[in-house]
């Protein structure tokens, strides 16, 4: 690679870091607020941000990754929308010599040489810990459990992890069955539209498992509509731990929430400036989290950032 150095490629203005961040779109209350604390966390570190919106499609990553490549940004960060089909453009930025960041989302590839790091939650242990709170919720009660469950986007990986995590805690007890299972998109409008049809074609519901809020809040609506009581009639866990869900749970409408950390802007920043620098960083950052009940989550919406 030759570069003349000169400031006609537009790169470093006054010798900041330019940072190209490619993000999944604005589906749901996490996603904005993993959005602002990049943008937040950027603004605060001095980090020239690029920001581009995928919308929710693939493609629209892959241009926004080849327009940063072109535009010769230090480093390029993104939350892959699926977890599959990133090897070309990836190899297309190692090429460029341009490090790769992913942020919350992983990627299936088997290069590991394609990104440097990988800072973001832990998918498979968020699905289990929905599972171990049903598995506690329904011991010793007997009778079948009749769950339903609202997928994320397909070939995400969080979507892919929470269903696997989920289903290997509760395939040890075979009162557990999962009657329907469907992508709500992670948003919630297509939670609500999901979970109508699965109250007209499922005669008995007893639990919703939700891979995030906004389906679970969208759900809510449409098992309100339908004469019967979330969080009663219908027990609700559900992923993320935003504030509407929380006021939702302290209204009993959700039973459990485990949660996903969304501010990851400032562990960002400071992977972009350890890998420009050439530094040696962890090729895993895990986010710490908890999990709340509905008494938990009352006493935290006053404060809850998100
Ligand atoms: O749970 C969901 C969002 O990738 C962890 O994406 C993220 C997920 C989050 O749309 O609300």
């Amino acid at each position: 690679c030759s570069s003349t150095g000169g400031s006609s490629d537009g790169k470093k203005p006054g010798g900041k870091l330019v940072l190209g961040f490619a993000q999944v779109g604005a589906e749901s209350g996490w996603r904005t607020a993993n959005t602002k604390s990049v943008q937040e966390a950027a603004k605060k570190a001095g980090v020239t941000l690029k920001f581009s919106d995928a919308q929710q499609k693939q493609e629209n990553q892959i241009k926004a990754i080849r327009s940063f490549i072109q535009q010769k940004v230090d480093v390029i960060a993104f939350s892959p929308v699926v977890e599959s089909g990133w090897d070309t453009v990836l190899k297309e930025a190692k090429n460029a010599h341009i490090p790769v960041i992913l942020t919350d989302r992983a990627i299936d590839s088997e290069d590991t040489s394609l990104y440097a790091t990988f800072l973001g939650s832990d998918f498979v242990e968020e699905g289990k810990k929905a599972g171990d709170w049903l598995v506690k919720e329904y011991q010793g009660k007997p009778g079948e459990v009749n769950i339903v469950q609202l997928e994320g986007t397909t070939g995400s990986a969080p979507a892919n992890d929470r269903k696997s995590g989920f289903a290997d805690v509760i395939k040890g007890d075979p009162k557990f069955k999962v009657v329907a299972s469907q992508t709500g998109d992670f948003t919630r409008a297509k939670g609500k539209e999901v979970m109508q049809a699965f109250l007209k074609a499922q005669p008995e519901i007893d639990v919703l498992y939700a891979h995030n809020d906004d389906m679970a809040l969208g759900a809510i609506q449409a098992i309100e509509e339908s004469g019967k009581k979330p969080g009663t009639d219908i027990r609700i866990v559900s992923v993320d731990g935003v504030k509407d869900a929380f006021t939702a749970m302290s209204q009993g409408k959700i039973n459990f929430d485990v949660e996903c950390n969304p501010l990851l802007g400032d562990q960002l920043m400071e992977l972009a400036k350890k890998v420009k620098n050439g530094e040696a960083v962890e090729r895993r950052i895990k986010t710490v989290e908890g999990t709340f009940t509905p008494e938990q989550a009352t006493a935290a919406l006053p404060t809850r950032q998100y």
